[in-house]
């Protein structure tokens, strides 16, 4: 199996940048009260989603959680579109209704980003099922955390998708707590990817901090997916540099934690890896920059956009 080139290496980078700037913008707009409610922030998770998109098509169908800024960014959807969801504006990807955690573009794949904990899980095994019936090549990709992996619908997914092998990539983003609880107070297990034997299908532990390492684990599992082997439960280590929502200042975390996870952002670690293969500097340094643009002016655009006509309002309301 080859690496990605270096040009698609590059792209990484930039993506996992443009998901941080969009976040710190999200962050900004929540603290200040320009947006009210909510947001989950996935900062420090950023490998997990872009190593997993860039491995995949963009015909393929991916869900995700209320954590979903990262995962839908890197599916290819809008800076600006997700930004104006966000605002409430009329041109947001739902029409500025669903906001921070339903952000949603199924003409890009990105089929929703679902509240309720493992709820998407039997969406995402149906949506493989879809791509099978309709004898196409497209696989389905789902990334939930691990507090999901408590929840009796992951537990009926992973049993279905692998009963009829169906094309469909569990990515367990592990950050170490649910909520606010730590994994041990939750879970009896250590390593969820070890739920995976209960289904007949291959489980694989990894640093999902390591965007090349993230690409490389699923080209594989994608490969043996599309060829009609089944599922593959991906469990990727990683961490929220944030709390769990706004309001989280996460000071149940021990001393240290965050320090050591800092040391290894992924972000710092793929443009280490990009330097030691003889990457300049100043390359990286204009990627960060052009990104930080990209993010800032698309933000502009969304905060010109006009509010949704109060006309609308019961429009896509089911009662
Ligand atoms: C079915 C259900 N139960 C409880 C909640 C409340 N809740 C929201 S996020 C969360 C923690 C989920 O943890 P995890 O799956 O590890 O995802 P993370 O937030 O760490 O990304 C909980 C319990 C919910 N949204 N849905
Ligand atoms: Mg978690």
């Amino acid at each position: 199996m080859t690496p990605p080139d270096r040009d698609a290496q590059l792209q990484m980078l930039r993506a996992m940048h443009e998901i941080r700037f969009f976040e710190d913008a999200c962050h900004r707009l929540f603290a200040t009260g320009s947006v009210r409610g909510t947001t989950h922030l996935c900062q420090g998770q950023e490998a997990v989603t872009v190593g997993t998109l860039h491995a995949l098509r963009p015909e393929d169908q991916m869900t995700c959680t209320y954590r979903g800024h990262g995962a839908v960014l890197a599916k290819g959807v809008a800076l600006d579109r997700s930004f104006g969801e966000i605002l409430g504006k009329a041109d947001g990807l739902c029409g500025g209704k669903g906001g921070s955690m339903h952000l949603t573009d199924v003409d890009k794949g990105a089929l929703g980003s679902f509240a309720i904990v493992g709820g998407h899980l039997p969406v995402a095994v149906g949506v493989a099922f879809a791509a099978r019936y309709r004898r196409t090549d497209e696989l389905s990709v789902c990334f939930f955390g691990d507090g999901s992996t408590n929840i009796g619908a992951f537990h009926e997914s992973l049993n279905l998708a692998s009963i009829w092998k169906l094309p469909v990539l569990f990515v367990c983003e592990n950050n170490l707590y649910g909520e606010y609880s730590p994994l041990h107070t939750t879970t009896p297990i250590e390593v969820l990817a070890d739920r995976a034997a209960a289904y007949g299908m291959p489980g694989i532990r990894i640093d999902g901090n390591d965007v090349l390492g993230v690409h490389a684990t699923v080209t594989e599992a994608a490969a043996r997916a599309r060829a009609g082997e089944g599922p593959t439960l991906i469990e990727m280590m990683t961490y929220r540099q944030k709390g769990h929502s706004r309001a989280d200042p996460a000071a149940y975390r021990p001393d240290g934690e965050l320090e050591a996870w800092l040391a290894r952002d992924p972000i710092v670690l793929h443009e280490r890896s990009l330097l030691a293969d003889g990457v300049a500097q100043e390359q990286l340094d204009a990627i960060r920059a052009a990104a930080e643009e990209a993010v800032e002016a698309a933000l502009e655009r969304a905060q010109s956009w006009p509010d949704p006509d109060p006309e609308t309002r019961l429009e896509h309301v089911y009662a």
